[in-house]
């Protein structure tokens, strides 16, 4: 049952986009990503993603757990890793790094981390990872040792997702990287979500409601969003970027 990949087609369906709202616990105060938690839902998110690129201030089930009881909303884990599943979640981005040329991140952490996938009962949602270039060196891609695809290339990422459809992926991620400093250029968005038919995950550097409307506007079935309220965990804030990432709905903000 791929309940929670249905839950986020209904959503993007039903709103016109989605709004994805990742917590990276090893980034900032419990404290402060669970009250984020607790507001998403009435803020308008969708689901939330959890991943980190190397939890090493603490325990990342637990930080999991803490974070689905503070939510009705489906919590995904977006791995960093392998290491990276508990059956705390609902569900994990089955990520494959398909812009690289890294085995590591193309199969090997795949096949270390199917096992206990199967064993939590997690849904996997398969999905086609790629990096685009987005100025400075991200934790990213320095973590994967693999190049981004130029950011002025949209056809060799439209290539790359279509890829990633024929073998059977359900969602392509155009990632710029956590606080990049240039999110993933629109007519890149908008050359790819006409060649696929899978929904476009876009993230990376974003920060504001227009970025979010854009970004859907060319073509982003869901924004994926974390730094910015990282920084500023303010949820009037968070109430306008889900608005803006939501076209089909109309809300005083
Ligand atoms: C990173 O795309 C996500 O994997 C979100 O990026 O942290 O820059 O919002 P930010």
């Amino acid at each position: 049952m791929a309940e929670v990949y249905q839950a986020l087609m209904d959503a993007r369906e039903r709103r016109g986009g989605g709004f994805l709202l990742l917590i990276d616990p090893d980034r900032s105060p419990e404290t402060d990503y669970l009250a984020l938690a607790e507001a998403a839902a009435d803020s308008g998110v969708d689901a939330i993603l959890v991943g980190t690129s190397f939890m090493m201030a603490g325990n990342f089930a637990y930080a999991v757990k803490e974070i689905k009881s503070m939510t009705p909303l489906p919590v995904i884990i977006f791995p960093g890793s392998f290491t990276q599943i508990t059956s705390h979640a609902d569900a994990i981005l089955f990520t494959s790094l398909i812009s690289g040329r890294n085995p590591q991140y193309l199969i090997d952490e795949q096949v270390k981390g199917a096992p206990f996938v199967k064993a939590s009962g997690l849904e996997a949602i398969p999905t086609g990872y790629m990096l685009i270039e987005s100025g400075p060196l991200t934790s990213v891609q320095f973590i994967s040792g693999s190049l981004p695809i130029p950011r002025d290339k949209p056809d060799i990422a439209c290539a790359h997702a279509l890829a990633a459809q024929y073998m059977g992926m359900k969602l392509a991620y155009l990632e710029a990287g956590s606080g990049a400093q240039l999110a993933v250029p629109l007519d890149m968005v908008h050359a790819v979500s006409q060649t696929v038919d899978i929904p476009l995950l876009v993230g990376g550097g974003l920060q504001t409601p227009d970025d979010c409307a854009a970004l859907v506007n060319a073509g982003a079935s869901f924004i994926v969003m974390g730094t910015r309220l990282e920084r500023d965990p303010g949820f009037g804030s968070l109430r306008e970027l889900t608005a803006a990432s939501h076209p089909k709905e109309t809300i005083a903000v």
